[in-house]
């Protein structure tokens, strides 16, 4: 059965992975806090850039309307902050990173995949986990642009992640041979991240 097939999604108590709906420790909220380290970058989609780089045969380069032109998906997911909030049944669209990379042609020693930020944040993540989950460069949130304080005009969003692991204006991927951590990661958070294992600090 497909992940995002929506009969998945609706389970009472569950997310669409079966899984219990509040990750251990979280709290429920029906608002969504801004949180970001620094300044909100404010990006022309005109001027916008996505690049690729690292372990890869060529690097690559794609404007926003290049970007559109990829396979667009909607996932219905729930967003969890380490800072123990979590906000259920949002609709993200954007493109999957499991579609995306199809588009990359990767060196068989890339393994890991940093995502680049306007503003220069960075976070990491195994390429197997990027591709294997519901990751998603959105730009729409619940049918409108995602407003720019949560990462506008596009940003990572990673469901099954604490949401530190999704990029707000993202604006490249460096493939990596050998793991390193991003911002978060160098300042003492998780690498895995998984807030079903309360992976949170480090
Ligand atoms: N570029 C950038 N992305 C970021 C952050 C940031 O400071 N800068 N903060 C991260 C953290 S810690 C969280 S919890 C989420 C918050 O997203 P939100 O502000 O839309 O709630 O974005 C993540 N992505
Ligand atoms: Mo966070």
């Amino acid at each position: 059965m497909s992940l995002f097939d929506p009969k998945n999604r609706f389970v009472p108590g569950t997310n669409s992975y079966g899984l219990a709906k509040t990750p251990p420790g979280q709290v429920a909220t029906a608002k969504f806090p801004v949180l970001t380290y620094g300044e909100t970058p404010n990006i022309d989609i005109k001027e916008w850039r996505f690049r690729v780089w690292g372990e890869v045969e060529e690097e690559q380069v794609w404007t926003w309307d290049e970007l559109m032109k990829l396979p667009q998906t909607t996932i219905r997911a729930d967003f969890h902050c380490v800072t123990r909030w979590s906000r259920f049944d949002d609709d993200w669209t954007g493109v999957l990173f499991k579609d995306l990379v199809k588009f990359i042609k990767l060196k068989p020693t890339a393994k890991f995949v940093m995502q680049h930020a306007y503003g220069g944040y960075t976070t990491n993540l195994p390429l197997d986990v990027m591709i294997n989950e519901d990751v998603i460069f959105a730009h729409t949130f619940n049918g409108q642009p995602l407003p720019r304080e949560h990462g506008g005009p596009m940003r990572v969003f990673t469901p099954r992640r604490y949401a530190w692991k999704g990029a707000k204006w993202v604006n490249g991927l460096e493939f990596l041979a050998k793991d390193q951590p991003g911002f978060w990661e160098q300042n003492g958070y998780d690498t895995p991240a998984d807030p079903w294992k309360e992976q949170r600090y480090g």
